[in-house]
């Protein structure tokens, strides 16, 4: 159920916690009502401003504030919206909303103001998501394509295609009417042109969103392991070339060593480390410090073990734990890999083909940017929005009566209604909203 509009909500929107600035944020049409209660001097006329006071909480707590005033319409929410800045004391803050609270306010729900935005027609459903994917960017290529979302980079070319689309249904519809008389409005050759314009647009909104499905950052693979165990032979046949110096001698990697691979497109940066063992020898010791922090950094590491070999627990020899691991068998052209491990041969290039498949498996897992969850909703109404167009484009091709175009026609602007969030159901927009946070 969506909930109720007609509601004031209140939150606290920026992080919680002490700090040098709390924000709590109201909408709602008695917002200026509930912060006349606090601020005698608020002043009656409706206009954005911007005063400097002091809040009259109860317990005469006197608390200095900036009060923001955005009257609806042109407001976030489009309703009236009401900004309290003011100290981060998170005890004042609680005593702020509850006295919110008491005045008639209600607690805000996760996404709740973005989702008032929404349906005030402030946003689009292509735009709200994109507000999530800005809070959570989690680097600055993220953030920027989420900023490119939230420009509009998906809602305009829609929004074109729509007016386009919508034209043309009317001028096939207009010649519904005058079908025995074998009037027609758009010429064959014309109604193709604007079918391929509308086919082309999909197909590049679809390549758009692809792009955008990736965070660009390349997946950090670590491998760590005892010395001698094969690391830099199975990195060189990672890596497809001598990169690593291999050799016989334990503690032949010294610095760590980066090669960029691109395996099926996905960028994965693979590093070789030194063997982690306890040492006396200064410079391995560094080395090894170095190696740790890069597994320390790594997105995966795989953990190497000579095939054969005991299993050791000592703390030197095992690798960062916080971050996800493969356990690999080396030289498994002489010995079996134990139970668990995936067994490979730089050797005989056994186990090679299928640890690159994992780590693009991985990789792609792990670079799904904060948007992705909007990009597949998109991705599967272009999907079926091209599938229409082509089914019509095939129509005209074949001079079929106007009606089975004017009914692809119909179904492929309610994707595009369904994409926007013109067409929408609670179900939806429970999904959209709640993986926001409260007070945005
Ligand atoms: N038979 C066989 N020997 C291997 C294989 N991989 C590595 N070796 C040998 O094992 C030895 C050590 O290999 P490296 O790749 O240098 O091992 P490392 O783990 O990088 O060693 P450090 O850099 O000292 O930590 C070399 O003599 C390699 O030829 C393999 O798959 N099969
Ligand atoms: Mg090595």
């Amino acid at each position: 159920m969506i909930p109720n509009p007609s509601e004031t909500i209140v939150a606290l929107c920026s992080a919680p916690g002490p700090g040098a600035r709390a924000i709590v944020r109201l909408s709602g049409p008695t917002a200026f009502a509930i912060v006349t209660g606090f601020v005698a001097d608020l002043p009656a006329e409706r206009r954005r401003r911007c005063i400097s006071t002091c809040l009259e909480l109860p317990s005469a707590i006197r608390l200095p504030a900036d009060v923001y005033l955005w009257p609806g319409p042109r407001s976030y929410t489009g309703q009236d919206v009401v900004e309290l800045h003011t100290l981060a004391a998170p005890p004042l803050i609680e005593l702020l909303v509850q006295a919110c609270l008491d005045r008639g306010a209600r607690a805000a729900l996760p996404g709740e103001f973005t989702m008032r935005a929404f349906l005030a027609g402030k946003l689009d459903l292509t735009r709200a998501e994109a507000v999530l994917a800005v809070i959570d960017a989690g680097n600055r290529n993220e953030l920027k394509q989420a900023l490119a979302q939230l420009a509009g980079g998906v809602a305009r070319p829609l929004a074109e295609l729509r007016e386009d689309l919508l034209n043309l249904l009317a001028d096939v519809e207009a010649g519904l009417d005058f079908a025995d008389e074998d009037i027609r409005f758009v010429p064959q050759e014309q109604l193709l042109h604007r079918l391929t314009r509308g086919l082309a647009l999909l197909t590049l909104l679809r390549k758009q969103l692809d792009e955008r499905a990736l965070s660009g950052q390349a997946f950090r693979v670590v491998l760590a392991g005892k010395p001698n165990a094969g690391k830099s032979s199975l990195f060189n046949a990672l890596a497809g070339k001598p990169a690593a110096l291999v050799h016989t001698e334990p503690g032949t990697t010294r610095d760590y060593l980066v090669e960029r691979l691109q395996i099926d497109g996905t960028p994965i940066e693979l590093v070789d480390t030194a063997g982690l063992r306890d040492s006396h020898d200064d410079i391995e010791s560094r080395a090894q410090t170095l190696g740790q922090k890069q597994a320390e950094i790594a997105d995966l590491i795989l953990v190497c073990r000579e095939a054969g070999a005991p299993h050791t627990n000592g703390a030197a020899t095992t690798p960062h734990s916080g971050t996800a691991q493969v356990r690999v068998a080396t030289k498994c052209d002489m010995a079996a890999a134990g139970p668990g491990e995936l067994a490979t041969s730089a050797v005989t290039g056994q186990g090679i083909a299928g640890l690159r498949k994992l780590l693009v498996e991985r990789a792609r897992a792990a670079q799904r940017s904060p948007l992705a969850p909007s990009l597949s909703r998109c991705r599967h109404h272009v999907e079926a929005c091209l599938a229409n167009l082509r089914r019509a484009h095939a129509e005209a091709l074949d001079d079929s009566p106007a009606e089975l175009i004017a009914l692809e026609l119909r179904d492929s602007l309610d994707q595009i209604g369904a994409l926007t969030g013109a067409v929408h159901t609670d179900d939806l927009l429970d999904r959209v909203f709640s993986r926001f946070c409260i007070g945005k």
